[in-house]
């Protein structure tokens, strides 16, 4: 009887759930459709966005599952002109030095086709940036689980919503991201994972052909693998 003591779980029918009114087939392909019109993007335009559609993008990520329903994220969400100037100079400065130094050659050949470099004015041009912390302990010190996937399928979704709603984005990894707990003076258990902006296209925005391209179903989708052994 190890574990006698452990709290009994509670049950309740399935709450209503979303019900298309078409069939599994033509709503499945309408969500591809939405989806696939979706583009990274990195020139915005200071069009503003109101914080209500912020705040319903940032509820629509905090729907993702996670490793025992900890919710082990923050999404902490600037609109402040000087909070993020101060990140730009910052990434910016982390940017210099990936580009000059730490970055491959092969790194910066596979970059090459989607024309990105150090300077990184949309860091202070798009009405909003999303940081997206991981908490590596809960606020209570408890433990966590699965983390990376659990902020992962956050974060999905939440590019999913801000697609939803109109808007664009770009999901920015500099690295190392330090400096983003210090310029928002967030606490030790949360780690910076992505800097999101969020905001419309401007008038003469461009994004790199290539990154137009997606690979052919039959290169990624495998149906009932399992077979013979290959042999190896
Ligand atoms: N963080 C750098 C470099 C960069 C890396 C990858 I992997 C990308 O898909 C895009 C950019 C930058 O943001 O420029």
């Amino acid at each position: 009887m190890p574990h006698a003591d452990l709290p009994k779980a509670k049950f309740v029918p399935l709450p209503p759930r979303y019900v298309p009114d078409s069939t599994p087939e033509e709503a499945a392909k309408h969500f591809f459709e939405v989806m696939r019109t979706r583009r990274t993007v990195r020139m915005f335009s200071d069009r503003p966005v109101s914080q209500e559609t912020i705040e319903w993008i940032v509820k629509a990520a905090t729907t993702a599952p996670s490793g025992a329903n900890k919710q082990p994220w923050r999404f902490v969400c600037v609109q402040d002109a000087e909070i993020k100037r101060k990140i730009r100079h910052a990434a910016e400065e982390e940017e210099r030095e990936f580009y000059s130094r730490r970055a491959s050659q092969e790194w910066l050949r596979d970059l090459a086709p989607l024309g990105t470099d150090e300077n990184k004015e949309f860091l202070e041009t798009a009405p909003w940036l999303i940081v997206v912390f991981k908490l590596a302990k809960m606020d209570d010190d408890s433990q966590v689980y699965y983390l990376n996937e659990s902020v992962g399928l956050a974060c999905g979704l939440l590019l999913a919503a801000i697609h939803h709603a109109g808007l664009v984005s770009v999901t920015h990894t500099p690295s190392p991201m330090g400096f983003l707990a210090k310029v928002l003076k967030r606490p030790a258990n949360e780690r910076p994972f992505l800097l999101i902006p969020v905001g419309y296209p401007s008038d003469d925005c461009q994004v790199p052909a290539k990154a137009l391209l997606r690979k052919p179903l039959d290169e990624v989708m495998v149906i009932d693998a399992g077979g013979e052994p290959r042999g190896d």
